[in-house]
């Protein structure tokens, strides 16, 4: 499939990981908005947050259990961070793998432009 996150999952282009388990990956954007911006995927792909099925729903969780991890350990869940999911064109979607972008460790302004 020629996926650039499926890519990324299976090996075949690098990408600096930071998390990994059975169902996600996640891994630093190459053009970060914050001091921490990961990109949090599953590791199924599905293309877009339509497409999503009823049994994906625990992976789909999952993306979000694993970005307030990411945000405890690097010490800014209380303060505060963004998730964001761009679905198609009009909601900003560049990548058609779905992907949680977790930012953090400044604040953001509301409401996205
Ligand atoms: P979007 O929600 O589909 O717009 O987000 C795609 C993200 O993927 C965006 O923040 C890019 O910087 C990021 N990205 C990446 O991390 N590595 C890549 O090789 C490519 C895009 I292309």
């Amino acid at each position: 499939m020629d996926c650039l996150f499926c890519k990324i999952i299976n090996r075949e282009i690098p990408a600096d990981i930071v998390y990994e388990d059975d169902e996600v990956l996640a891994f630093n954007d190459i053009s970060p908005q914050a001091p921490t911006h990961v990109l949090i995927i599953p590791k199924q792909h599905i293309a877009t947050l339509n497409d999503i099925e009823e049994s994906q729903l625990a992976t789909i969780g999952r993306l979000q259990f694993v970005a307030a991890n990411l945000a405890r350990e690097r010490g800014f869940a209380e303060d505060g961070y963004r998730v964001v999911m761009n679905c198609n064109e009009d909601g900003g979607q560049t990548v058609y793998h779905i992907h949680m972008h977790l930012m953090g460790g400044r604040r953001f302004t509301w409401p996205a432009g």
